[in-house]
């Protein structure tokens, strides 16, 4: 990718005439304080995909920002978790700021391996995506936080609609979690209860929390949730890629599914491959674009703890975080 980028750009210098080269440039340093004459190689706008959570929708806008600091157009396009990838691949949209190996691996791997589909490397941060409580259920419910006690204990956690098995809270749909698969491969005396919405799990998190009430829901590190109440996630038996897609393996001989999230996960960006040819200095800063837990956990606090929007968080966070995008946009334009 790094070598495509730098023909195509010596490509395009070659074309203009040095004079025109060196206004380029201080015209550029003037507005942007960036010097770069390759950028943007096109005006359509980069299509920045909007998934359901928060970070996401932080770091997406953050994202935007950079490109347009180049001179890119961008759209920020809302799409479905798991249908994202096909139209990544399609080149119908472009990026991708957060790929979670617990919700996107299966369809983002299965689009890489066409081919048309980028996997842009992986951030800083380590994920994990999995059943979380309070910790004050393991007074409640002794040998929290292995799942065989938390299944002992499911009672404690029915509602009317479950009675007399546990409630699991779980999140949208299209985080393809398949968490009834796992309930039903291990046997568990709970029904899962999908929230339409993410916001929906933290308003019923801080009402069970006020009142010390039992409640076992979906959560993930990181998020802004870890900082503002105590609680852990279960230990299920321990994540193998043959858990998904081998019902032989593991505890139960005869279904997929008999495992947890890993637990040390990846994030990763991804990007239509057609992004090689059409915009390679925008592809090389989002190479170089890398967060970290705190700074995921950070962005989804500005909005969900601050109450900013979206845009305006990503503009704090651009603000708060300036050393950190600079080097990145300074390492894509050298
Ligand atoms: C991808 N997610 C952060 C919702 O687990």
């Amino acid at each position: 990718m790094k070598e495509r980028s730098t023909t195509e750009s010596s490509k395009r210098i070659g074309k203009l005439g040095s004079a025109a080269l060196a206004g380029l440039f201080s015209a550029a340093v003037m507005t942007a304080g960036v010097a770069n004459g390759a950028a943007p190689e096109s005006s359509d706008p980069i299509k920045i995909v909007l998934n359901n959570w928060t970070s996401q929708v932080v770091l997406a806008n953050v994202t935007a920002e950079l490109f347009k600091k180049l001179g890119y157009n961008v759209e920020l396009v809302p799409s479905d978790n798991q249908l994202q990838f096909a139209g990544m691949a399609n080149g119908d949209l472009h990026v991708q700021v957060e790929v979670w190996e617990g919700t996107h691996k299966t369809n983002f791997e299965k689009f890489v391996g066409t081919g048309n589909l980028l996997d842009v490397g992986k951030h800083d941060a380590i994920t994990r995506e999995e059943w979380w409580y309070p910790t004050y259920m393991e007074e409640r419910c002794p040998g929290l936080p292995d799942w065989e006690a938390l299944n002992k204990c499911a009672e404690a956690f029915a509602t009317a609609e479950t009675k007399p098995k546990g409630r699991y809270l779980g999140g949208p749909i299209d985080w393809g979690k398949h968490h009834n698969e796992r309930v039903q491969a291990l046997g568990m005396d709970f029904v899962v209860v999908n929230a339409g919405q993410a916001s929906t799990l933290w308003a019923e998190l801080d009402a069970a929390y006020r009142n010390d009430e039992p409640i076992v829901l979906f959560n993930w590190t990181p998020n802004w949730v870890e900082a503002r109440y105590k609680g852990r996630f279960v230990d299920f038996p321990d994540y193998d890629p043959k858990c998904l897609s081998d019902p032989s393996w593991g505890m139960n001989a005869d279904l997929a599914y008999d495992c947890g999230a890993p637990k040390k996960g990846w994030l990763k960006k991804a990007a239509w491959a057609g992004m090689e040819e059409k915009y390679p200095v925008a592809l090389g800063l989002l190479q170089r674009i890398s967060f970290t837990n705190a700074q995921i956990a950070d962005a989804a606090a500005l909005v969900d703890v601050d109450n900013l929007s979206p845009e305006d968080a990503a503009a704090k966070w651009l603000e708060t975080n300036r050393s950190v995008w600079e080097a990145w946009i300074s390492g894509a334009t050298d």
